[in-house]
């Protein structure tokens, strides 16, 4: 491992190991929980989603696409300081800004660990918009009294002058829908979600954008290993399908999959998780080759 990665530290890693210098896709764990309000266990993630490679094929069906033709490196876990989100931030802006360093090009995928991680990708590679699937609002300006909790990571990133949008959102307070309405933030409930509304907000978002995928979008019969789930979520088909068109239509620079809490090896949620990251690998490669 590059020495300029001060702050690395090697667990799994899925068999994906091609050299960093030229690596289109680099995956990276966050294994930080420190603030999850309900469920703990967000710092399992990126080893729960590691585990779940010997189940699932590397080559795509729906995609007639094998992962193989991506370059791939996967560079370990993040060392994160549980109890202390600031200095994790931190580590992880570092980590990611050196890693753009050594590849100006690489697409960073990032395991988390709690949806706060996702803060650190932004600042680093400052997207002119975040697009969030996601359960939550996460639009507090507080939670807890805490200004650095997972429940405001939308928020936080909001107050970087990037634009965001949500789908798949069905829980909030007043405080957060007002905040939405003021600030032109646009979310989509489940309930109200078609695929010709979540083009329709691509539209007007600027680019380039940087994707988060709270694994609690998705309905908790199928992606039960989560912090907060929450009744009424997206289904597999839906993740997928919105995935696609925003792949197709944003120039995407960064992506990141949040909140698996699994802790059994092959749990659904964890294996639901895998797949959705190799979809979202191979459609950042389709739209570099321009072949959808
Ligand atoms: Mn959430």
């Amino acid at each position: 491992m590059n020495n300029e990665f001060l702050f690395i530290t090697k667990t799994t890693s899925l068999p994906f190991d091609y050299p960093l210098e030229n690596a289109e896709t680099v995956i990276l764990g966050v294994p930080f929980d420190s603030t999850t309000s309900y469920k703990p266990g967000a710092r399992f993630g990126p080893s729960a989603i590691r585990g779940a490679y010997p189940g699932i094929e590397e080559y795509l069906l729906d995609y007639d696409f094998n992962l193989r033709k991506v370059k791939i490196k996967d560079i370990g876990d993040v060392e994160v300081v549980h109890g202390n989100a600031l200095e994790t931030l931190k580590r992880t802006v570092q980590t990611l800004t050196t890693l753009r360093k050594i590849n100006k090009r690489v697409f960073p995928v990032l395991l988390g660990g709690e949806h706060l991680i996702s803060y650190a990708p932004v600042k680093a590679f400052k997207p002119k918009s975040f697009i969030v699937l996601d359960a939550h609002l996460d639009l507090r300006d507080t939670f807890l009294g805490e200004k650095w909790s997972h429940a405001c990571v939308s928020r936080r990133i909001h107050e970087l002058n990037v634009e965001v949008a949500e789908f798949g959102v069905r829980s909030g307070v007043k405080e957060e829908v007002d905040y939405a309405r003021r600030e032109g933030i646009t979310y989509i409930t489940p309930k109200n979600l078609t695929l010709e509304k979540v083009k329709k907000t691509l539209d007007e978002l600027r680019e380039p954008v940087y994707v988060s995928l709270d694994i609690d979008c998705l309905d908790p019969s199928i992606a039960p290993a989560t912090g907060t789930p929450e009744p009424g979520g997206l289904s597999f088909q839906d993740v997928t399908s919105i995935l696609e068109i925003i792949f197709r239509e944003k120039e995407v620079i960064g992506f990141d999959i949040v909140e698996v809490s699994s802790q059994t090896i092959g749990d659904i949620t964890s294996v639901i998780a895998l797949k959705t990251l190799y979809h979202a690998i191979a459609l950042k490669k389709f739209k570099e080759k321009s072949f959808t």
